[in-house]
């Protein structure tokens, strides 16, 4: 390797959180007008807040090192896809498909991956839909395709997930069998909680669909 070879690496290195960032803000711009048309076209926005960040260069070392690969800005691109995440937290479940749907059908962002926790929620109980997509940043030297993770949950997939995240993600030890069966019966309160909103939110539209066919509207 060359000495210009090692500064070019260097001033790529460099480059990178300004990439994801912008990367980043493309993508909460794209999400800003979808909340908006939605909020005009149906009256409110089933997105309920966004909330974006960058992920830290240490956590960024020790995922890599959890998932067992060497430190180097290809293996770094290709496998941690989290660099620039947003998490958007939806009222209820079928408006996450409904965005999702919406998001793999644009021109300008790619959707590469689907994993589906709300399917399928993790051993612990996690719930949470996660899509990783490039988005097209437009640089002097051409377009690069920025990745990045969009988490996409309910309020109360959220609540279960912070606290969790407080309490126990990464936490390096076995969980005593008694806590890690209360943190599963948690996350399942969590989803019977979205279940009996959704039937309320169901009940209440039918009454005021009610009243609107006997006001003869
Ligand atoms: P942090 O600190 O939140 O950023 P893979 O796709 O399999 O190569 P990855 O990226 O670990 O590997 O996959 P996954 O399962 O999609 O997890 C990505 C992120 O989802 C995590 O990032 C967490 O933010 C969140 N997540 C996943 N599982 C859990 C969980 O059990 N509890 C909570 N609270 N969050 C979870 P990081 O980098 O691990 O953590």
């Amino acid at each position: 390797q060359t000495d210009e070879d090692f500064v070019q690496q260097i001033n790529e290195f460099k480059a990178l959180p300004a990439l994801y960032r912008h990367a980043l803000n493309e993508l909460e711009n794209k999400i800003d007008v979808i909340k908006t048309e939605w909020a005009i076209r149906d009256g409110f926005s089933p997105i309920e807040h966004v909330k974006c960040r960058i992920k830290e260069p240490k956590s960024i070392l020790q995922k890599m090192q959890r998932k067992g690969h060497k430190f180097s800005l290809e293996n770094m691109e290709q496998h941690i896809h989290d660099i620039a995440g947003m998490r958007i937290v939806c009222a209820f479940v079928k408006d996450i498909y409904r965005l999702v749907d919406h998001l793999s059908s644009r021109e300008d962002m790619r959707v590469l991956e689907i994993k589906d926790y709300i399917a399928h929620p993790k051993q612990n109980g996690y719930q949470s839909l996660h899509v990783i997509v490039a988005v097209p940043l437009v640089l002097l030297d051409g377009t690069r395709w920025v990745k990045a993770e969009i988490q996409l949950r309910t309020l109360a997939m959220d609540f279960w997930a912070s606290m969790e995240h407080i309490l126990y993600y990464k936490f390096d030890k076995q969980l005593p069998a008694h806590v890690a069966a209360e943190l599963k019966d948690a996350a399942r309160a969590a989803d019977e909680l979205d279940q009996k909103m959704l039937r309320l939110r169901r009940e209440i539209l039918e009454l005021s669909e009610g009243d609107t066919a006997g006001s003869g509207a």
